[in-house]
């Protein structure tokens, strides 16, 4: 197997993840639509017409960048250039200089990449993990698998798309300099203005509490929802 990138360890479940502020916030509708917006000539909701595309499995590692890696997910779903180039061009007309791509998700999560980013083979919009329909916990109904970006930069739980132009800057929910603009895992960009290996020592410490406060979050759900049907 590759070794991994510089600054990751492994660990060998998927746990779930994320800004600790997030724990506690589910999506509560998981009806596949996902709305196009921002600077298109029409606004379009993209629901069945993605399952028309051709579908892709994929074994890809995910790099959280708090430093732990999971080797060999399984993902399906479809490319997200395939998405972009047969759905999106054709039914909202995007403005031609658009060139970032913000993501919406149901959570309340948000999340940037550069369209040119989003356009390589391994990007991915995902339906499925092993083999299953995403659970609450990765992601249902639909995320991004960016694997080659760190794991901020895979949102879970699409609402929307939206283009943009580079009028503004995106601003994520976290602190800014924990947003690196592309967060490629290969140049270790973890966040801005602050070298990855600073990041990698502040964060790694953390890990461990932050996977257990999500398990916790999401078991409290499990049983909310079991008990209120
Ligand atoms: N909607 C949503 N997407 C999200 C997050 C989140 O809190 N909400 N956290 C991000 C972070 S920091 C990571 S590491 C990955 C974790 O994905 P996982 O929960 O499937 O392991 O999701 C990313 N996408
Ligand atoms: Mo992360």
């Amino acid at each position: 197997m590759s070794e991994l990138p510089v600054g990751q360890q492994e660990i060998t479940a998927f746990p779930r993840f994320g800004l600790p502020q997030f724990a506690r916030r589910f999506p509560r509708d998981f009806a596949l639509a996902l709305e196009i917006r921002g600077a298109v000539e029409r606004t379009v909701t993209i629901a069945e017409e993605l399952l028309a595309l051709p579908r892709v499995d994929q074994v890809s590692d995910f790099h959280c960048v708090t430093t732990w890696s999971y080797r060999s997910a399984r993902w399906s779903g479809f490319r997200f250039a395939d998405f972009y180039r047969q759905l999106v061009v054709p039914r909202c007309g995007p403005r031609p200089d658009a060139r970032l791509v913000v993501f919406r998700c149901r959570d309340g999560y948000a999340q940037s990449l550069p369209l040119d980013d989003l356009l390589t083979d391994d990007v991915l919009l995902a339906d499925r993990l092993d083999g299953q329909p995403l659970d609450l916990a990765h992601g249902a109904p639909l995320r991004l698998v960016a694997p080659s970006h760190y794991g901020y930069k895979n949102p879970k739980h699409l609402r929307a798309v939206e283009l943009w132009t580079d009028d503004r800057p995106f601003r994520w929910p976290g602190l800014r300099l924990m947003d690196h603009p592309r967060a490629r895992v290969a140049f270790e960009e973890r966040g801005r203005g602050v070298p990855g290996w600073l990041l990698r020592v502040l964060y790694r410490p953390l890990v461990g509490a932050t996977i257990q406060r999500f398990r916790r979050a999401l078991e409290d759900e499990q049983r909310r929802s079991s008990r209120d049907g």
